[in-house]
């Protein structure tokens, strides 16, 4: 069985996401912030960060993106990503590793913003050029989807559900419906998926 660390609004929706759709069992780990809920915790994610993923044989991982992918590989037939050879494929590694590596960090430094600066006087700045930058990500991955129902390929992945959470981490969640219209589009399906709307009563993105 699977044990995840999560927390409430983090980024353990989406996981806890993929988990459900693969019909994989796990315990889930309540993190309060700040407070390490056990001694395996910080051993295992030094940052002391969620969501940290304990695998059923005692490994275990952090960082939201490399768990996804390994849930969809591992439980291939909840169809969470296109396989290897798919033409959607390239899509789903593109736009996860944009998500991961360029709007969650954004993200990050809207709602920790004392942590990248030195100057007392320094966070607000920090917010606002993060904000910018999310926004600037946002555009991007609303033109990608201009032409296309999903991320990658002809199906819902877990790259989708990934958006759906960024997008309602925005500091004005609503913003997708005037500025995104693509991304407010696809969220608007996902918000209406049974599992998501049931993990949702615990996180309350939306
Ligand atoms: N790169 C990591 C980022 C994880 C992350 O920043 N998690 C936040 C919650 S959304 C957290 O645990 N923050 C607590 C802290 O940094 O002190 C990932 O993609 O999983």
């Amino acid at each position: 069985m699977y044990k995840l660390y999560s927390r409430a609004g983090s980024g353990g929706f989406v996981v806890e996401a993929a988990l459900e759709l693969a019909g994989a069992p796990f315990e889930r780990i309540d993190v309060v912030k700040g407070i390490d809920p056990d001694e395996q915790f910080r051993k295992i994610s030094p940052l002391g960060q969620v969501p940290t993923l304990v695998l059923p044989d005692g490994n275990s991982m952090t960082e939201s993106a490399a768990i996804c992918q390994l849930i969809a590989e591992r439980h291939s037939h909840a169809r969470l990503a296109p396989v290897p050879d798919a033409s959607g494929r390239a899509e789903f590694l593109r736009w996860s590793a944009f998500m991961t590596s360029v709007m969650y960090p954004a993200v990050l430094r809207i709602y920790y913003a004392q942590r990248y600066t030195t100057h007392a006087e320094g966070a607000e700045a920090v917010k606002a050029a993060a904000i910018a930058e999310v926004d600037r990500g946002f555009g991007i991955l609303d033109a990608a989807l201009e032409t296309k129902q999903w991320l990658a390929g002809e199906h819902m992945s877990i790259a989708d559900i990934y958006l759906l959470m960024l997008a309602h981490w925005h500091p004005e969640p609503r913003k997708a419906e005037s500025a995104w219209p693509n991304i407010a589009r696809v969220c608007a399906m996902l918000r209406d998926v049974p599992v998501l709307k049931d993990l949702n009563v615990r996180h309350e993105l939306w």
